[in-house]
């Protein structure tokens, strides 16, 4: 399988994030995406091509103009309040909430920062424009790959994407690459794309994006949000609405499950992605479902990755694959690789 590489990932290195109270190092390193790249070429799974250049109208097909706007010039106004900000993070310390205004874009750096995201762990950096970009671009190469006729494709890029919503940050995600990989795919002409979304937190921000539309079907499975990040998405009486209604499927599951139900849930999603009909899969891969992983709670194990590559590829579909999260970062790579590798084998 042919991965797309993003080169600039490590543009985006944030110091700290906001961690129950106080600034703790970033769990999100570039060593994670490294340790992926590393497992790949070992195992020598396919060509490794950085990505194509693309126009931000690519991106604003999913994102809002206001928000690329904002975030390709954050960096320089965040320096701008202060020389001294070239040394630390930008992280928000407002947000609107229900009742304030979002219409309104303040001329405050700080309040305009609050209106585009949803948390303080999720620092700004000065190459996360550029990092984030060249991954949006990773995802698109990769979907052209597809589109060329290549079974699958697999964008490894950070910083991940599947939180960022339309005009909002969290999560560590600034765009949506799996969102944009699934427009992009439809924009080609294909008339129905499903997302299946593996990560252990639910994509809230994927789920927003497409949520009122019969084109796009989202899937995930994910630790229940009554007790897990992002805690206010991803509940099962989710199913869509408008035209999009029953094209939502939400399986949360609790901290502490193991393998043989996880399965069960991803079995259960492969089957209404089936039962959907889309003629293309983009998935939003992290593997932070596994044991070890230190701000997740699932038990999955490094061999179980290989059946979770089995089990996605017997859907049968070209797929592009996204990395998304994963923190063990001594297991990222061999646990990423591992579905990838299972994937390869069971389609040949
Ligand atoms: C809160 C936890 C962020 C979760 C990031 C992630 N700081 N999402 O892995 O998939
Ligand atoms: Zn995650």
């Amino acid at each position: 399988m042919r991965t797309i590489y993003n080169d600039k990932h490590a543009l985006h290195q944030g110091k700290f994030e906001m961690f129950r109270g106080q600034l703790v190092p970033c769990f999100e390193v570039p060593d994670r995406a490294d340790f992926v790249l590393r497992e790949l070429q070992q195992r020598k799974l396919g060509a490794i091509d950085g990505p194509q250049d693309f126009a931000d109208s690519a991106i604003a097909r999913v994102h809002a103009q206001r928000y690329i706007d904002f975030l390709a010039h954050a960096w320089d106004e965040w320096v701008a309040l202060d020389p001294a900000n070239a040394q630390r993070d930008a992280i928000p310390s407002y947000w609107p909430i229900r009742s304030f205004r979002s219409d309104v874009l303040p001329a405050s750096f700080p309040a305009r920062m609050g209106l585009f995201s949803y948390d303080a762990g999720s620092p700004l950096t000065s190459g996360t424009w550029v990092a984030a970009r060249a991954g949006a671009c990773c995802a698109l190469t990769a979907v052209q790959h597809v589109l060329a006729g290549e079974r699958a494709a697999f964008a490894l890029t950070r910083p991940p994407g599947h939180h960022a919503g339309a005009d909002f940050f969290g999560g560590y995600c600034f765009l949506n690459n799996a969102a944009i990989a699934a427009q992009a795919l439809r924009d080609a002409g294909l008339a129905k794309v499903a997302v299946l979304d593996v990560d252990y937190h639910h994509g809230n921000g994927t789920q927003a994006i497409f949520y009122e539309r019969a084109d796009v079907f989202f899937a995930s499975v994910h630790g229940d949000p009554h007790t897990e990040y992002p805690y206010y998405l991803g509940y099962a009486d989710e199913r869509g609405a408008g035209a999009g209604q029953g094209c939502n499927l939400n399986l949360p599951l609790a901290r502490g499950t193991g393998f043989a139900p996880w399965r069960a849930a991803l079995g259960q999603a492969l089957q209404a992605i089936a039962a959907f009909g889309a003629d293309a899969l983009v998935v939003s891969l992290g593997v932070d479902t596994f044991e070890g992983d230190p701000i997740s709670g699932f038990g999955l194990r490094s061999a179980d990755y290989l059946r979770v590559g089995e089990d996605i590829a017997a859907a049968g579909l070209p797929t592009v694959f996204v990395f998304e999260g994963g923190y063990a970062v001594a297991e990222v790579g061999v646990n990423a690789v591992n579905v990838l590798e299972g994937f390869g084998q069971r389609c040949g």
